[in-house]
Formats: C-alpha cells, structure tokens, sequence
C-alpha cells in the first residue's frame, strides 16, 4: 500500500491548526496510520531538506522548521501521495487554490503549515528520517 510523510509544520502548530489540519485529511477519507509531535534536531531538518541544500533559503527553510514543534504522520492508501499534495495545494499561497490547506492558512511559500512527500522515493526517505 502507497505511504506518504506528512509534517504539520511549525507556523500551523503556533497558530493551534493541528486539529483542523489532521481533520482535513480525515474528511478526505484518508488513513493515517502514525502520528507524532515532535521539536526536530537541525540533523533531521538537514537530512530532511537535502535535496535543497544549495538553495539560497536553505539556512532560513532549517532555521523555520527547527524553531517549534513539527506533528509528523504517515498517511496510507491507494494513490495517497498525489491525493495529500491536491489537498495541500501549491508550495506558494499566492498560487495555492483557495479550498487547499496552504490556500485556505499558509502565511507565505516559507511558513506553507504542511510537507507531504512528491513520489515514492521521497516517501521512502522521508519516512525512515522521521520514523525510523
Ligand atoms: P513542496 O514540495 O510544495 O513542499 O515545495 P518544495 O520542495 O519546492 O519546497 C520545500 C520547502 O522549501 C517549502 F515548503 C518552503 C521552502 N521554500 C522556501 O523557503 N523558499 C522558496 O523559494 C521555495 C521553497
């Protein structure tokens, strides 16, 4: 079965939209099968955001994700992967449609509430970080 990672990121924390965030993808009918909230070290960020690494904002991206709490999960389900990131909507706001979780709450395409893996590998991956 498909298996995606999801953070709820710090900006979504602060602003207490946990709940109604994980209640978005349950109203999806999706399956969340792990959950976890935890401050992540700069070695998880790091690893996490490898693939951005010489990324300008690379700094400031590790610097946000590391500043507060992260709520961690690992969604399941036939074709999860891409259904978590239509529900998530567009890395920017600004282009995110209005009834997606950055379009609806995300401040800027820096503090954008949630992750969710982009294909299998990265699934993959990210799950190992953040699960073990
Ligand atoms: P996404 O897959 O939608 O999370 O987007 P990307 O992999 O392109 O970017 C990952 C994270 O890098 C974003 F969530 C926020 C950060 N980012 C910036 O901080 N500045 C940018 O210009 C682009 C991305």
């Amino acid at each position: 079965m498909e298996k995606t990672l999801v953070l709820i990121k710090p900006d979504a924390i602060e602003r207490k939209l946990m709940g109604e965030i994980i209640s978005i993808y349950e109203n999806n009918n999706l399956n969340i099968t792990e959950i976890k909230l935890l401050k992540p070290s700069v070695t998880i960020a790091e690893e996490h955001y490898y693939e951005h690494r010489d990324k300008p904002f690379f700094r400031e991206l590790i610097d946000y994700i590391t500043r507060g709490k992260v709520c961690a999960l690992i969604i399941e389900g036939e074709g999860v992967i891409e259904t978590v990131r239509r529900i998530n909507g567009a890395t920017d706001p600004k282009k995110a449609a209005a009834n997606t979780i950055r379009g609806k709450y995300a401040l800027s395409k820096e503090e954008n509430c949630v992750h969710a893996s982009d294909s299998r590998e990265s699934a993959e991956r990210e799950i190992k970080i953040w699960f073990n």
